[in-house]
């Protein structure tokens, strides 16, 4: 498997904590997406979306985003189970990874897309007054997560999966969108103490 990649940013990051969860050793290829490289000739005829991470397999077939590229290594090798196993529990992972996309990793980044002055010259327009409309829906979600992981120890219930990654690495990400964590959520600071002491965090 060939991934490539641009190792700063936070989608790139949750496939490599998902491949590093299950043991796979993907060769990674690094772009820089701040020099425009993921908008090159080359890189569009791969992906004409021009995001990363990208997946490439040994006939070729390039496959882009990031859960679609996780369902593959999750299909080549089952375990451990990070997108559940049966109906039920693949619906609830489902439901709880979509919920931390949507509601959680996507207003971070519309934060730091739109405030940040290196993401200038790159969000055009960057528009500030949707970057405050997206802080309420940080704060927001962090509560809901809180409350959620009160009655469970992780994102989805009793096992680690994808929507912990997506937390973890949007939970991160929102240091780069200097968004501050509310000091008084105490399930969610024992969940993220946790999680990023697994060694996947560090890949
Ligand atoms: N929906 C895609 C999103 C991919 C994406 O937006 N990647 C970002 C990096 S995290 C990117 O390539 N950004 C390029 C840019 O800023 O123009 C996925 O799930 O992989």
């Amino acid at each position: 498997l060939k991934i490539i990649e641009d190792k700063r940013a936070p989608n790139p990051r949750r496939v490599r904590i998902f491949a590093a969860e299950k043991g796979l050793e993907p060769v990674y290829e690094q772009i820089d997406i701040m020099r425009n490289d993921h908008n090159s000739a080359a890189f569009l005829a791969m992906n004409p979306f021009a995001g990363v991470p990208i997946m490439k397999l040994d006939d070729d077939t390039v496959i882009s985003e990031t859960v679609a590229i996780c369902r593959y290594m999750e299909a080549i090798q089952p375990e451990p189970a990070l997108l559940g196993r049966d109906a039920r529990d693949q619906a609830i992972v489902e439901m709880w990874n979509r919920r931390m996309e949507l509601c959680f990793l996507f207003p971070v980044a519309q934060v730091f897309r739109h405030s940040h002055p290196a993401m200038r010259e790159r969000e055009v327009p960057q528009v500030p007054a949707w970057a405050e409309a997206n802080r309420p829906r940080v704060a927001a979600v962090l509560k809901h997560i809180n409350d959620a992981l009160a009655a469970q120890p992780f994102i989805a219930g009793p096992d680690f999966t994808i929507a912990d990654i997506t937390a973890l690495v949007a939970a991160d990400f929102m240091r780069l969108a200097r968004l501050e964590r509310p000091e008084d959520l105490g399930h969610f600071a024992r969940w993220y103490e946790e999680v990023s002491a697994r060694p996947s965090a560090a890949a």
